[in-house]
């Protein structure tokens, strides 16, 4: 289960996979170490979730299958929608401003929620501990 309040432990090749966002070095710092917490919380296909970091508190209510928008702390403006396959959240995002494409996944590993993220070729992780 998805359920709980999960923290920020590390990341994987953010700083490269922000790089290819185009958000400069100066935000690319900040964000490396923005303190993000989720807490998530499944009803059935909906989702309510809560994110937190240094950057600002917002909230969050999606369907699985129906698509919503959702704003990067730098304003950048996705559309997209998560579908649950086994396991494991899939997210399929396109960004406003150019049309291209951010895959995202969500799984829980042990006592780990692990979130990947593509974006034009590049990778990365975010590792999240209960908290
Ligand atoms: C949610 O379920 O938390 C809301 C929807 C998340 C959409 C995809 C998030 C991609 C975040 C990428 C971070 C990029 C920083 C350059």
């Amino acid at each position: 289960t998805f359920n709980g309040t999960w923290k920020i432990d590390r990341s994987d090749n953010y700083e490269k996979f922000m790089e290819q966002m185009g958000i400069n070095m100066v935000k690319r710092k900040l964000a490396a170490h923005d303190n993000l917490k989720i807490t998530i919380e499944q009803t059935g296909d909906k989702f309510h979730v809560k994110e937190s970091s240094n950057f600002r508190t917002l909230e969050i209510d999606f369907t699985l299958g129906v698509t919503f928008d959702y704003s990067l702390a730098d304003g950048t403006e996705l559309s997209g929608s998560w579908t649950l396959e086994g396991d494991m959240l899939k997210g399929l995002f396109t960004r406003k401003d150019n049309g291209k494409q951010l895959t995202t996944t969500r799984a829980v590993q042990g006592d780990e929620l692990i979130q990947s993220y593509n974006y034009e070729g590049v990778d990365a992780k975010r590792i999240f501990k209960r908290g």
